[in-house]
């Protein structure tokens, strides 16, 4: 009898699970909600193209930026990305080297030259590079550290135009960068040389850089696979410029931008602070270069091609042939060795830190 209740039992309960079953999937629903949840399922976890390229662009994630951001101050949110460790400090994350060659790099993308556009757009379109101009990829362990030196006077519309193309294209080269303005008081003739020394020094004092890239803001790197990198010997990296036809102007060019090592630096002394106004002092550069048996390194001219913002002819110095001849004699005194200055101002903006000095 209990046997028989125990059939019966069963019986009933499996008769129950079958017609559940067959109701179920007989059910247009049940094939809506399946495929519904199969889509999601694929979106987040399968497909791995963009959530991949969407974390390599990010430091962190939007949400646990702004939870650093709020609860933090921007020195401790700088602290941790540059102990690569942004949510345990006491426990590293170890990355693996960034690839050699970025899978995110596009080739040529033409810059977009939009003098109108939005600060707070560009701000809101680059919002991971938080840390007053600096980036470094999440994922892997990038393989140079780069300051990026802009020396700058009074050309906040090229400002926005340089800071909205060159984030991007230094991000999709998957280097740890980061922005310097640097500016002189207006009471003196700018003077690149000097700016580009003081760039040099201050940098040097937050971070361990392997590159300094010494680039003007009026011009715009048209394709990714000009590495923003440097080598052995120095580099000179803007040799197609569209206002020159794209063709070399001369061969002993060094101007525009160029990328040199700590070592590089130290060993020719810098630029030559002498060169006030416009013109020479990359060109005495270069004599510091030849001078210490260095030679010059270019990219093939097809890959360093540059757009150049418009703007007014700055004022040249008359005195740059005769520096330049005088040059080598100076080599030693003049220099990031003596130079001294005094800082005016110094503003840690989300996508650069801009220093103003005075001599
Ligand atoms: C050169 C300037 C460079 C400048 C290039 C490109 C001089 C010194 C002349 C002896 N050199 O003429 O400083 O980078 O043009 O604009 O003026």
């Amino acid at each position: 009898m209990v046997e028989k209740h125990g059939q019966l039992k069963n019986e009933v309960f499996v008769t129950n699970k079958t017609s559940f079953c067959r109701r179920l999937f007989t059910s247009p629903r049940f094939y809506i909600v399946f495929v519904v949840f199969q889509v999601f399922f694929i979106a987040f976890f399968i497909y791995p193209g963009d959530s991949e390229s969407y974390n390599q662009m990010l430091v962190v994630t939007n949400q646990q930026m702004e939870e650093v951001l709020f609860n933090g101050t921007t020195e401790n949110l700088c602290l941790f990305a540059e102990t690569g460790s942004l949510w345990n400090s006491s426990n590293p994350v170890k990355r693996p080297s960034c690839p050699i060659i970025s899978p995110y790099l596009v080739g040529v993308k033409t810059p977009v030259v939009d003098l109108s556009i939005d600060w707070e757009d560009v701000f809101a379109k680059y919002d991971v590079v938080r840390c007053n101009g600096h980036f470094k990829p999440s994922s892997c362990q990038a393989r140079q550290k780069v300051a990026l030196i802009v020396p700058f006077r009074d050309r906040y519309g090229h400002l926005k135009v340089f800071l909205n193309h060159i984030h991007p294209f230094l991000m999709r080269q998957q280097l740890d960068y980061k922005i310097y303005f640097i500016d002189l008081d207006d009471d003196i003739l700018f003077n690149r040389g000097l700016l580009l020394n003081v760039g040099f020094l201050e940098s040097s004092k937050e971070y361990n850089y392997d590159c300094y890239i010494f680039h003007d803001v009026d011009l715009l790197p048209e394709n990714d696979h000009n590495l923003y990198r440097c080598s052995d010997q120095p580099r000179h990296m803007s040799v197609a410029v569209d206002k020159f036809n794209y063709k070399l102007p001369y061969v002993s060019i060094f101007g525009g931008v160029s990328a040199m090592t700590k070592d590089q630096i130290l060993f020719v002394n810098g630029f030559s602070n002498k060169f006030s106004g416009w013109g020479g002092e990359d060109d005495d550069m270069f004599n510091r270069l030849k001078f210490h048996n260095m030679t010059l390194m270019r990219s093939m001219d097809d890959v360093s091609t540059y757009k150049m913002l418009k703007h007014k002819q700055s004022h040249p110095n008359p005195k740059r042939f005769k520096l330049i001849k005088t040059g080598m004699k100076r080599v030693k005194q003049d220099g990031v060795r003596n130079l001294e200055y005094e800082i005016l101002k110094r503003n840690e903006f989300p996508l650069y830190t801009y220093i103003k000095i005075t001599i």
